[in-house]
């Protein structure tokens, strides 16, 4: 069984990509070498339609879901591969989180035991021809996942890079078909005080959390509704059972834990836009010279193997997506 991308050093990262790419078309021809060779094959990789249908998506409500055993690990995006930086170890990465649900330190993990994401559904409502309350598996089950490598920015000047596993929000988007009057998709988290400490302990705070995107950026091919990470479901801390990641904005844009999805024509009140309208925008793009008022944004501090050293390095206008995110904002 070949070692996962993340367990893989630097050095090897060429053969890394020529491997990536190759499972890819593998799983294109209809082969799953992955399968063959730990003896059991993802039905995943020989959905029928694969064979019948050239065109790979049927309306949402045709598809057959497909279970959560067999949703990992999601073909790689040769788009998203590689990056410029090694990716940050895993446990880490769920050592080190922000879900003000739970607690305002970064130790979600110690706080996050009662918190049970399952079952779970996500409405689909507002200004849409279908809304519609999706149970989590249903809807994520009739969506093709894939995995991306991405830069992952902290509006507090730390980053990571962090494989994600989800799909594309557009392809949700598509499928729901949003009326001409729709201008902003309003995201939300869970209100819960009974399993998450934090929204009892600090009532202060404009629960629950909400973000927003306009509609150019939720079509955006970079954003994504994720579901796993490091190849498998997400834990909880990183927002189980469904979040979304928008690698060009600050971290806090990707709210976690999401239960509704809104169309709306509007611009929605955020969490933090609410909260500190002076410190957090409702765009909050990663931009290196517009510094937060309290602190630069010139430089972060990127966490790859411990949280004790760290790197410095420059930030990346748009953390680096420039080439996707730019023509949003001219
Ligand atoms: N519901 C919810 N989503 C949230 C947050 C939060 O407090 N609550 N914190 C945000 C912030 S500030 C960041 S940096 C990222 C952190 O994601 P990670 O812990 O998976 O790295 O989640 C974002 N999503
Ligand atoms: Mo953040």
């Amino acid at each position: 069984m070949p070692r996962r991308k993340w367990e893989i050093p630097e050095r090897e990262a060429t053969d890394e990509a020529v491997y990536l790419n190759r499972r890819k078309f593998l799983r294109g021809a209809g082969l799953g070498t992955i399968g063959l060779i730990s003896g059991c094959i993802p039905d995943r990789l020989l959905q029928p339609t694969d064979l019948l249908d050239p065109k790979p998506f049927l309306g949402i409500e045709d598809r057959e879901p497909i279970p959560p055993d067999q949703w990992y690990p999601a073909p790689v995006n040769p788009d998203f591969s590689t990056l410029d930086r090694p990716l940050t170890d895993e446990e880490i990465a769920g050592l080190y989180n922000n879900f003000y649900e739970f607690t305002t330190t970064k130790e979600v993990w110690k706080y996050i035991d009662k918190f049970e994401p399952s079952p779970w559904t996500v409405e689909i409502a507002g200004l849409v021809n279908e809304p519609r309350t999706w149970d989590i598996d249903d809807l994520v089950g009739r969506m093709d996942l894939e995995e991306r490598l991405y830069r992952h920015r902290c509006v507090e000047a730390w980053s990571m890079a962090i494989p994600w596993t989800g799909f594309p929000m557009k392809a949700l988007i598509d499928q729901v078909e949003p009326l001409s009057s729709a201008r902003f998709v309003r995201m939300t988290s869970f209100f819960n005080p009974s399993v998450a400490p934090g929204q009892w302990d600090r009532p202060d705070f404009p629960w629950p959390y909400v973000e927003g995107l306009s509609m150019a950026e939720a079509t955006n091919e970079l954003t994504l509704l994720v579901t796993g990470i490091y190849g498998h479901a997400l834990p909880t801390q990183h927002g189980a059972p469904l979040r979304l990641v928008t690698p060009w904005k600050y971290g806090f844009k990707g709210l976690k834990s999401i239960v509704r999805i809104e169309f709306v024509e509007e611009q929605p009140a955020t969490f933090w836009n609410t909260e500190a309208p002076h410190e957090y925008g409702f765009l909050s793009n990663v931009e290196p010279e517009v510094p937060h008022p309290r602190w630069s944004q010139a430089s972060e501090r990127f966490i790859s193997t411990s949280l004790s050293s760290f790197e410095r390095r420059d930030t990346l206008l748009y953390n680096g997506y420039e080439e996707y995110v730019a023509h949003l904002y001219a």
